[in-house]
């Protein structure tokens, strides 16, 4: 009986140790330690046997079935981590194929690119970037820029006013937000303002809405040479280096003198006619291009925000405005300036 027990025990084992699935151990257990296995059949019996063989064969067959048993339990073990690897491995899924089909990448707007192309050349040149409410306030949008009561931007007809609230508005430019950073840092300097302004306004060149960038320099000592160098680096990093500029009179309230810039047409390179001896389509035969308004910072601005510590004595500078739409139009050709913003991705798709 003894040997008989070593034997199913020594069997058992080596076929526990070669188990190749836990479905396969499953049965092994039956086999050797269920209902009807031979060594339960033995622990069984024990009670029928005489007296003296009980102890020992007892004690054989127990410790066999708690070796099994052991032996069981490892092998379980070892094998669940196996097959939890192998699962591991066939489920993966790689989550950076492409769905099907494959999704269109976006890419950003024309408007917003043109915007940072500006700002990326002004902070190459030492200004800090600053954006500001949409929304503001009577003071900031015309007040503290030199507008008099009863000016004509100020009119219903040309500026969006809140109708609850009538010192209340839609920013028709972004010089407000200089004024708000002059109120909040002393002089010197150096800001572009990008965003959103309103105007009472449309057709194939106006919008009610549209973008623009200003920039504001104040420190002791700039000059109007100071702002013609300035929009000379701008213009030629937006179209091209070999770019000239003029600088028309011009009036605006917050600036004195006030000047309109054009830039050398950089279809025709200035010569107002093409290669063929054809009139330049671009700027008409000028040679030139309108493209923005500029001038040195009127004193009566700085004398809004003199406790702020910018005083019209001491210090002095530039300002320009520039429109994002036209800068854009310009450079790709587009013929009108609604197109920016129909939301036809047949037109946006060009430009990623
Ligand atoms: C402060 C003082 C002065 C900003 C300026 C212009 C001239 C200008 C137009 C360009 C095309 C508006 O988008 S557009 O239609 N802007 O001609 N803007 S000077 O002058 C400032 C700004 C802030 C404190």
């Amino acid at each position: 009986m003894l040997e008989r027990i070593e034997a199913i025990r020594a069997e058992a084992a080596g076929a526990i140790e070669g188990a190749g699935s836990s479905a396969e151990l499953e049965e092994l257990r039956v086999r050797y330690l269920g209902r009807k296995a031979e060594l339960t059949g033995v622990l069984r019996g024990i009670a029928e046997l005489p007296q003296e063989e009980r102890g020992q064969v007892g004690g054989a067959a127990n410790r066999a079935r708690k070796e099994l048993e052991a032996l069981l339990e490892q092998r379980a073990e070892a094998l669940d981590a196996t097959e939890l690897e192998a699962q591991l491995v066939t489920d993966r899924i790689d989550v950076t194929l492409p769905g099907a089909p494959p999704r269109p990448v976006g890419h950003p707007h024309l408007i917003a690119r043109t915007t940072r192309l500006i700002e990326d050349t002004m902070v190459g040149l030492g200004y800090h970037v600053a954006e500001g409410p949409e929304i503001e306030h009577d003071y900031y949008n015309f007040t503290a820029l030199n507008h008099p009561p009863g000016h004509p931007a100020r009119m219903l007809q040309d500026t969006f006013y809140v109708q609850s609230h009538p010192d209340v508005l839609l920013r028709t430019h972004t010089s407000p937000m200089q004024v708000r950073s002059m109120e909040a840092k002393p002089p010197p300097i150096f800001v572009v303002v990008p965003g959103k302004v309103y105007r009472r306004d449309s057709d194939a060149t106006h919008s009610p809405m549209f973008h623009q960038v200003e920039g504001l320099a104040i420190a002791a000592g700039l000059t109007l040479a100071d702002l013609q160098g300035t929009l000379l680096a701008m213009c030629r990093a937006l179209f091209g280096g070999d770019r000239e500029l003029r600088l028309r009179p011009h009036f605006f309230p917050f600036t004195e003198p006030s000047v309109e810039v054009d830039v050398s047409c950089f279809q025709c390179g200035g010569r107002g006619e093409l290669a063929g001896g054809e009139r330049c389509n671009l700027c008409k035969g000028q040679g030139w291009i309108e493209i923005l308004g500029a001038g040195m910072v009127d004193p009566n601005v700085l004398g809004f925000v003199e406790p702020h510590g910018y005083d019209p004595e001491q210090v002095q500078g530039f300002a320009f405005g520039i429109g994002v739409e036209r800068v854009a139009m310009l450079r790709h050709g587009v013929p009108d300036l609604r197109r920016f913003f129909d939301n036809d991705v047949r037109m946006l798709e060009q430009f990623s």
